[in-house]
């Protein structure tokens, strides 16, 4: 039998007593939903595991008495609350003192009042600290006793919160019993966030069916950490990081806060890998420079950095100040979220023709940058936040979303201003604006012969994903559309140096460096080409599909472009992941005669893809990494992710986002994280870029890729 925590085959449990089936049962899925929620490194499929709980759960129904609330089934029950019960913190849930000072000064300064309580001169050592990120949610405590998650509460005034378990026990990163240790008491403090991804799904949900949208990702998640309907928190996206204690009884706690931190996770709890030792002020200055610059791109919203003296023995030194640590601050990083003034609603017309209303801003600066526009969504969006020209308002910036006003401060409304209207008629091409029912975005219906969605389609078509044109970007794509030059996606290919160079501010040097990129688009691959044409609901990931299951059908370059183009709805929806929405929009796309005509004429104008483009099943299975898959971790010294990923990709492999047992490689690069220390628990071999390199061009020197270095 094969070891039942990693087999995909049943566990050999037939033999034993129901109880120990329970057990085993727990064990096995509480590991699996370890390896799924937390290390994002899943060993058996979703079905598999929906098995094993089945089987668990009908031993529980036969067998009511071996039922414990520390069971994975228990998690999503819970009833309708009135309100919650009050719960007196063991140990009081203690604030954090904040550095507002967001530059350098503001380590600086911290360090240099630690050293001063510690009574060190400038001979002694710099002082250890751990950093880690200040997350933007809701402290929680998570009481384990004898190991299994007993209770749940907010902080509340830090003495008295709330008892929300029954709502936090539908967050599956948060173990229902904790691996390895079974103190009487075990207090776990963290922070309960949601994801931005999570969040902008979760408003996106909310605006198609009309409902209140989330002003940022902390309310949804305290929103949903407060709500008195179980059903409906389990709905909402939660996610959880370990970061501190509250009340312990029976366990030895580690020495350093970093320990602390290591130990936590070793019980199964998520803690971020985004963590370090650093010694001085040096080490919190550098941290804080790094986080910032990564801000943007982590998953998750974060207000700033925490330091925290990394020696017990020296916080219990340092002691407290009222209510917070002396040993610890929370460095601050630019808000994310700013008042300012909207001094107009203009309306933006998208590719697809969807009409945006956008506010114009009095300039603000938020989330690292200045903002002068942000996003009011649609009508219906602006109706229910009640805005209005000459309103004070709230505008969010954070990662790479775009910004939008999240509502606003109503107090200081001034005199009456009419509610916006939506047009007519398209402000840039002046057709009619439709709204279909059902739907909640209005749309300009001159297709192609608006020239802002003309300007949006070429942009689409011209980006790095899609056709590579570089160079071509928005100022130029304004000219070419307002001067007539460019109608259609075609025409790009008959643009000439002569023609280019009498535009505005383009030297002959320029205009040739266009027209060199123009030719060299042309080599392109199928995927690129259709996810280029701007079909809607065709992102990259359908059009590799489309592609590659076209290809199978053993198509071959025009035959596989054909295939697509002449293809039922019925024969659509054969596609992996293509549902009815994909499958319509793709038939509307080529049943519209001047599509199609303009797929006709890109051909004509000499683009194509490459024979060996992996559309064809025997083309692709004779491609050097056919059926290999890989991980990306870490920063590459040359290659970029979307570089290394295409390259990849090119030669037949996969590229997937979390490491397993049924990865080929692991490309690691600098500060490559927990995924190359996964890597390495597993055995999967760990190149570097230059491995990689070799990789991509001689393919895998053996069958058991025995000439693999593993580096230490
Ligand atoms: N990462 C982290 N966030 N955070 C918040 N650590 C941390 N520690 C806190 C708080 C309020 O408080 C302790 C320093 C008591």
């Amino acid at each position: 039998m094969q070891d039942p925590l990693f087999g995909a085959e049943t566990p050999a449990i037939d033999d034993a007593t129901p109880a120990q089936q329970v057990a085993q049962l727990r064990d096995v899925l509480h590991h699996h939903a370890h390896q799924y929620y937390v290390l994002d490194a899943p060993q058996i499929p979703d079905a598999e595991y929906d098995r094993l709980f089945k089987q668990l759960q009908a031993l529980e129904e036969a067998h009511p008495d071996l039922r414990t609330p520390d069971s994975p089934t228990q998690r999503v029950l819970g009833q309708v609350l009135d309100g919650f019960t009050p719960v007196r913190h063991a140990v009081p849930m203690l604030s954090i003192r904040t550095e507002t000072d967001t530059e350098a000064s503001g380590a600086v300064n911290f360090d240099a009042r630690v050293r001063r309580e510690l009574a060190l001169t400038e001979l002694d050592a710099p002082v250890e600290y751990a950093a880690e990120l200040k997350f933007d949610g809701l402290a929680i405590n998570l009481r384990y006793e004898n190991g299994a998650l007993v209770q749940a509460a907010t902080r509340g005034d830090g003495e008295i919160g709330e008892d929300v378990t029954q709502n936090i026990r539908n967050i599956r990163q948060i173990p229902l019993r904790l691996k390895g240790v079974n103190a009487p008491v075990l207090e776990v403090r963290g922070e309960v966030y949601m994801r931005r991804d999570d969040f902008e799904k979760l408003n996106e949900q909310q605006r198609e069916q009309g409902d209140k949208t989330f002003v940022n990702p902390r309310n949804a998640a305290a929103g949903a950490v407060r709500q008195l309907d179980p059903g409906i928190s389990a709905k909402r996206p939660l996610s959880f990081f370990a970061y501190g204690l509250g009340d312990v009884q029976g366990w030895d706690v580690p020495p350093t806060h970093s320990g602390l931190l290591d130990a936590l996770q070793s019980f199964g709890l998520p803690v971020s890998d985004k963590r370090i030792v650093a010694r001085g002020a040096d080490g919190l200055i550098a941290y804080h420079q790094a986080i910032g610059a990564e801000r943007d791109q982590l998953p998750f919203d974060i207000d700033g950095v925490v330091y925290k003296v990394n020696q017990r023995e020296l916080q219990a030194r340092l002691g407290f100040v009222s209510r917070e640590p002396r040993w610890a601050v929370a460095h601050k990083y630019p808000a994310q979220e700013q008042a300012t003034l909207i001094e107009g609603i203009d309306i933006q017309v998208g590719r697809t023709g969807k009409l945006t209303p956008v506010a114009r801003l009095k300039p603000v600066f938020v989330g690292g940058v200045t903002v002068t526009n942000a996003t009011l969504h649609n009508l219906f969006e602006l109706r229910r936040k009640h805005v209005r020209v000459g309103d004070q308002v709230i505008v969010r910036r954070a990662g790479d979303v775009i910004p939008e006003v999240v509502g606003i401060i109503a107090a200081v409304r001034p005199q009456y201003v009419p509610n916006f209207r939506m047009p007519t008629q398209c402000p840039v091409c002046s057709s009619t604006v439709v709204r279909e029912p059902g739907e909640m975005n209005h749309r300009c219906s001159g297709g192609l012969f608006c020239a802002a969605q003309r300007k949006q389609a070429i942009l689409h078509f011209a980006q790095r994903r899609a056709l590579d044109i570089e160079g071509l970007g928005e100022k130029l794509v304004d000219q070419l559309v307002e001067g007539h030059i460019v109608r259609t996606l075609p025409d790009l290919y008959k643009l000439g140096v002569a023609k280019l160079a009498q535009l505005e501010r383009m030297a002959d040097k320029s205009a040739q460096n266009i027209v060199d990129a123009l030719e060299k688009s042309k080599q392109t691959t199928l995927p690129r080409f259709l996810f280029g044409l701007g079909i809607r609901h065709v992102g990259e990931t359908t059009a590799k599909d489309l592609a590659r299951h076209f290809g199978q059908l053993g198509h071959k370059d025009d035959e596989t472009k054909a295939g697509i183009m002449n293809a039922s709805l019925d024969q659509l929806l054969a596609v992996n992941d293509v549902g009815p929405v994909v499958a319509q929009s793709i038939r509307t796309f080529f049943d519209q005669p001047h599509n199609a005509e303009v797929v006709e004429q890109l051909r004509a104008a000499g683009v194509t893809w490459a024979e060996h483009e992996p559309s064809a099943a025997a083309d692709a299975a004779s491609l050097p990494l056919y059926g290999k898959t890989f991980v990306l971790t870490g920063t590459l010294p040359t290659l970029g992710r979307e570089d290394a990923k295409a390259l990849i990709e090119a030669a037949g492999g996969k590229v997937a986002g979390s490491v397993s047992k049924k990865t080929h490689y692991v490309i690691a690069g600098a500060e490559a994280g927990s995924k190359l220390e996964k890597a390495q628990s597993l055995g999967v071999p760990v190149l570097d870029e230059e491995a990689l390199q070799a990789l991509l061009r001689d393919g895998p020197a053996a069958p058991d890729n025995a000439a693999v270095d593993q580096p230490a």
